[in-house]
């Protein structure tokens, strides 16, 4: 812990920050991000900061690429960001709003736990998992996948069984925000004054669950449409709340589409039992198409491989290359930028939803 101005332990400073905050030179007080809007940050450096006992610090965004749950440094005027530490993770996806360019979105930042919400009560949605598994991957956090709404369903085992398919040995919770079941298996995830955060589709019950974990109508929520389950997108802005024992929580606005993002080897992971099978083809440069001795065709001719799942595999591989592409591009075109004119690329993002 700095000995100056510290930030406290609870608010998840960990040595990893102290380390490059020293790098740093020690500049400023660091704050955790606890929400963003419209190009303003609003940070905390102490708990009662968080709990809205002491005026939380704002500062603006520009030219700097915050997500909640970030530590930042203020300019010394403390009127904007100065320095983001470099994050432990980062749940970034590929906005989804600007389709010529790849854009990164960063959800939450220093997550250790990353709980990705699905709702009984209608389909399961294996394929919008495989993504989430992805990107949980890529940004260094744990996954987590929480199956809520158990009290809509008399048995909620059929949906638990086609999630676990995808998940690979990630745990699958079953929870309610009104029945309460599954509330403390969540919580355990805290102890330790660990960062966790919801992500799912919005009206899956993010902030119901968020609610029932802190004991309060804390987040907003709001009824899903009747016809189709969906939800209003009521939580409109990321927001990092304390847990009432110990440890964090950033509830996010629901986000329609999980657009990959490069990093990692997020998909081999995701995937491991696929890439596993590839391994046992006869041919290495198998396209498991007709090829004898494919394992994978293999697989699926006995019931073991779901066709489906190597085609979202083979979607999401072309994705990544094409976003690998356009990333070249992208850098090139900035490099020739930064030679041109030596101004720094500002980019920011506020209260981005689909
Ligand atoms: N029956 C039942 N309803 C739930 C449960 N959890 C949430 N709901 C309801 O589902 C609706 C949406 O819940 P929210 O918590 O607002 O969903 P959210 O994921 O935060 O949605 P966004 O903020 O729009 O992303 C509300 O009407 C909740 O009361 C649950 O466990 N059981
Ligand atoms: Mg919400
Ligand atoms: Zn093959």
């Amino acid at each position: 812990m700095p000995d100056h101005a510290a930030p406290e332990e609870r608010l998840g400073w960990s040595r990893a920050f102290d380390e490059t905050w020293a790098a740093l030179g020690r500049p400023g007080a660091p704050a955790r991000v606890t929400r963003l809007d419209r190009g303003w940050s609003t940070a905390a450096r102490s708990f009662a900061q968080t709990v809205g006992e002491a005026d939380p610090v704002r500062v603006r965004n520009i030219g700097a690429d915050v997500a909640v749950g970030d530590w930042i440094v203020a300019s010394a005027d403390g009127e904007r960001v100065e320095h983001v530490l470099a994050r432990t993770s980062a749940f970034t996806r590929r906005a989804s709003f600007d389709g010529m360019r790849a854009v990164a979105h960063t959800l939450a930042a220093n997550i250790d736990v990353v709980f990705l919400i699905h709702a009984l009560g209608s389909p399961p949605s294996p394929r919008r998992l495989e993504r989430e598994l992805v990107l949980a991957f890529d940004s260094g956090a744990d996954p987590v996948v929480v199956l809520t709404k158990t009290d809509l369903v008399d048995d909620p085992e059929p949906s638990r069984r086609a999630l676990e398919a995808v998940a690979l040995g990630v745990p699958v919770l079953l929870a309610s925000g009104v029945t309460g079941e599954g509330i403390d298996a969540i919580a355990d995830h805290a102890s330790g004054n660990r960062t966790l955060a919801f992500l799912g589709s919005s009206g899956v019950g993010k902030s119901t669950l968020v609610n029932a974990l802190v004991g309060d109508a804390l987040q907003a929520t709001s009824a899903v449409r009747d016809g189709d389950q969906r939800g209003r997108h009521t939580t409109v802005a990321a927001e990092l709340v304390a847990m009432p024992d110990e440890g964090w929580l950033v509830d996010t606005p629901g986000v329609r589409a999980v657009s990959l993002w490069l990093s990692g080897d997020g998909i081999e992971r995701a995937f491991a039992d696929v890439f596993e099978l590839m391994d046992h083809c006869r041919f290495r440069d198998c396209k498991h198409d007709r090829e004898p001795g494919c394992a994978v065709r293999g697989a699926i001719a006995e019931g073991e491989l779901d066709p489906v799942r190597l085609s979202a595999l083979e979607a999401l591989i072309e994705e990544e290359a094409a976003l690998e592409e356009e990333q070249r591009a992208r850098e090139k075109a900035a490099d020739r930028r930064r030679k041109d004119d030596r101004r720094p690329e500002a980019a920011e993002y506020d209260g981005m939803r689909d």
